[in-house]
């Protein structure tokens, strides 16, 4: 059969969504391309993704569904069909909550398929049936989020388009080279009209290096960075005073009673930058027309990354940049679209359920009591690696008498602890409909093959198992049209003016976004420097800095501090399906200045360990300068069968970040041994 070629929607977690055409030949992906006509993806896809169709097609996917025979963790299975997997997660669904009520299950979907429905409905599902549900993404976002939002309101930031039009572009803490590879030309174009590039980062990224300007912060300390910023603009008069009055809470009282305390000299001995250069960059800063600050999340995954991430976000209030075209900053997009999502996510159900929050589920499966959780359903994410504290996991995944299913396209460390595993699509496989979180575009996915072997989708999952289970409500029959039409009817916002019929034709539409930047949606309706929202929490109402009492205590018994960033061939672990891609993002290994090595005697490419009080891991050394002294480097995080199984994320603690319970990568401290 002559090749055809289909548009359809990257669903990995990545804030760039692309737009691809995918070839496809006697029913078999043969090439993945970027959509020339979509204006963020522009024609390209990233080096992960250009070889989708050897992950679609690897030697390596689950192509039936399997029942453990061995001891858990042991991979020991066999292949059983569909029907009797089903009957036994009924069987044993049912007596459980029977038993101890739905809350002794615990079931999710998280981010490896981005469609709102292939994640969605498998929510909506377990909310229906009365589950306890997974406090999501604290492992990777609900710092940045809730930090955000206690400064704009539940609001999307400036359109990363604009940055064309930006005259100062500081990237913080975003390695966009790696992670959001469409904002790159973007840059590039800004710069060909005269725009200079600052990176803030502890590592000299691929980024960093071709930046104008790369400053190497001290991991953990960027509110006191930026806190210094504004007390130099507000010394040198460079402070608008009229946005201030105008849009904005509480920048008085931050300027009498923190501003004071974050001298430029101050400012240097915490974060590592030199006090000259804390002054360069606010008045330049300052001075800029439309200064641009692509917020990221790295900052954010530590004790004081809510601090950070609030003052960060809160430079361009200081500047009045928020209002200005090609001016402000982003986070991300998604809330902006104002879809009705709880449609599908809380279609019937409690309204108030036991939330166990993702950054502890190894606790949580291991110590939960009234009741006890007795089964586990795991789609879409790989726990077992990827969470801190990755040994508790797997304890608590150990565990006999839990009874767990998990839904992935490949063999993973966590369903090697699985009582069945079952087959899933990739999302070349299904349709569905999306919207990005780093940009503002939407659009409908085509299905662009048949699933592969025996495979199932999220969405027929959870269609099939509220079918078993008995959960009746309208959105587990529909179909995709009504699915969509279903949260566009209660959406609010711009989008209620796009008729969603006109997405049918799986080209991309952008949100036709209000004109003069963000609409805050705090309580007092401005960007808040003051926030009682916070200070009823517990929490300081301003951004400020102060040595962590905690990690002061590690830093006295460990002498060198973890920093984690994402791989360039990997989003986390879930294209370790793809031989090439493993094979060009080499063995797992760490990172360590040339000083730190020659301390401890140790050669670029040793065998080491990395050790701290929650154990131990293995992988090789490099010796290298791209981060300073103190740190050791890891990239990415690896299937333990990659290194002498282990995994960076046993030595990481689950000690909860300032806001939103996030994860603490980057409060970990660690040596690194022969
Ligand atoms: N040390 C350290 N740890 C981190 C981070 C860090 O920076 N440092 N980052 C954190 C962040 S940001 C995140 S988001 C998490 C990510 O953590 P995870 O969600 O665990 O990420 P992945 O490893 O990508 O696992 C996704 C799994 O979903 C499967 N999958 C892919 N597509 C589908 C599908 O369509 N259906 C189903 N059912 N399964 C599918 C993949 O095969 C893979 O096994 O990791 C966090 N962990
Ligand atoms: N290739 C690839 N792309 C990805 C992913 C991936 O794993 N691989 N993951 C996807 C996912 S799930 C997410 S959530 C996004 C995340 O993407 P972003 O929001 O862009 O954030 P990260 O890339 O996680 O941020 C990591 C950067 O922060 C730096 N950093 C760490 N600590 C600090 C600090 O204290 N201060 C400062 N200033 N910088 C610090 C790290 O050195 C690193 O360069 O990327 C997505 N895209
Ligand atoms: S850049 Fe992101 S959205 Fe685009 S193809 Fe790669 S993973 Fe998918
Ligand atoms: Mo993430």
């Amino acid at each position: 059969m002559a090749p055809t070629t289909i548009r359809t929607v990257c669903a990995h977690d990545c804030p760039d969504q692309c737009s691809l055409i995918a070839t496809v030949e006697n029913g078999r992906v043969v090439r993945v391309q970027g959509d020339p006509e979509h204006p963020f993806t522009a024609g390209f896809a990233c080096t992960k993704v250009n070889r989708e169709h050897e992950l679609v097609h690897s030697p390596e996917r689950v192509k039936t569904p399997l029942r453990r025979t061995g001891k858990k963790g042991a991979a020991e299975f066999v292949p059983v069909t569909w029907d009797a997997a089903l009957d036994e997660i009924e069987t044993r669904w049912t007596a459980i909550v029977r038993e101890d009520g739905p809350l002794a299950i615990l079931g999710y979907a998280y981010s490896a398929h981005q469609g709102v429905f292939n994640r969605g409905l498998v929510l909506g599902f377990f909310h229906a049936l009365g589950a306890s549900r997974l406090k999501a993404g604290t492992v990777c976002d609900t710092c940045a989020y809730d930090a955000w939002e206690a400064v704009a309101g539940d609001v999307g930031g400036n359109d990363p388009e604009s940055v064309v039009d930006s005259d100062l572009v500081i990237s913080w803490s975003a390695d966009l080279h790696t992670t959001n590879v469409h904002m790159w030309p973007l840059i590039e174009e800004a710069r060909r009209r005269g725009a200079t590039l600052i990176v803030i980062d502890p590592r000299r990224t691929e980024s960093a290096k071709r930046a104008d300007w790369h400053i190497p912060v001290n991991v953990g300390t960027d509110a006191a960075l930026a806190l210094g910023m504004m007390h130099v603009l507000a010394r040198e008069g460079l402070v608008d005073r009229d946005y201030i009055a105008r849009a904005t809470l509480g920048f008085d009282r931050l300027e009498r009673e923190v501003l004071p305390r974050f001298t430029p000299s101050r400012v240097a001995a915490i974060t590592g930058v030199a006090a000259a250069d804390v002054e360069r960059l606010a008045r330049s800063y300052g001075r800029a027309r439309a200064p641009y600050i692509r917020l990221g999340q790295g900052m954010t995954r530590s004790a004081q990354g809510g601090a950070a991430m609030r003052a960060a976000a809160l430079l361009p209030g200081v500047v009045g940049a928020y209002a200005k075209w090609g001016g402000g900053a982003v986070l991300g997009t998604a809330t902006e679209f104002g879809l009705d999502l709880g449609a599908i996510r809380r279609p019937s159900g409690p309204a108030k359920t036991r939330e166990v929050n993702h950054s502890r589920m190894g606790d949580a499966l291991l110590t939960m009591k009234d009741p006890p959780l007795r089964a586990l359903y795991v789609a879409a994410n790989n726990p077992a690696v990827t969470c801190p504290d990755a040994r508790a996991v797997r304890r608590g995944l150990a565990r006999e008498d839990l009874f767990t299913v998990v839904h992935d396209p490949f063999l993973t460390d966590t369903a090697r602890y699985a009582d069945i595993v079952l087959p899933a699509t990739t999302y070349l496989e299904t349709e569905d409909f999306h919207r990005s979180y780093g940009s503002y575009y939407m659009q409908r996915a085509a299905q662009v093959v048949a699933p592969q072997g025996e495979a199932r989708s999220s969405l027929a999952m959870a269609q099939e198992l509220a079918r078993r289970m008995g959960v009746r409500d309208a959105v587990f029959s529909m179909s995709m049209d009504e699915l969509i039409a279903t949260i566009f009817r209660g959406a609010r916002g711009p989008i209620t003016s796009v008729d969603p019929a006109t997405l049918r034709d799986h080209q991309p539409m952008k949100l036709p976004l209000p004109e003069g930047g963000p609409r805050w949606a705090t309580p007092s309706g401005r960007l808040e420097f003051y926030s009682e929202t916070l200070a009823a929490q517990g929490i300081a109402a301003m951004p400020d800095w102060a040595p962590d009492a905690m990690e002061t205590r590690d830093a006295g018994r460990w002498p060198l501090k973890l920093l984690t960033a994402p791989g360039y061939y990997q989003s986390h672990t879930a294209f370790s399906g793809n031989v090439t891609l493993r094979r060009r993002a080499g063995a797992p290994e760490c990172m360590l200045h040339p000083d730190e090595a020659a301390k401890r005697g140790l050669r670029d490419g040793d065998g080491v360990t990395l050790v701290n009080d929650l154990g131990e891991v293995r992988m090789r050394l490099r010796v290298s300068d791209e981060t300073a002294p103190g740190l050791v480097l890891v990239v990415g995080q690896r299937p333990s069968g990659e290194s002498d199984d282990t995994t960076v994320n046993m030595l990481c603690s689950t000690r909860y970040s300032d806001i939103g319970e996030g994860a603490t990568y980057q409060s970990t401290y660690l040596d690194v041994r022969r």
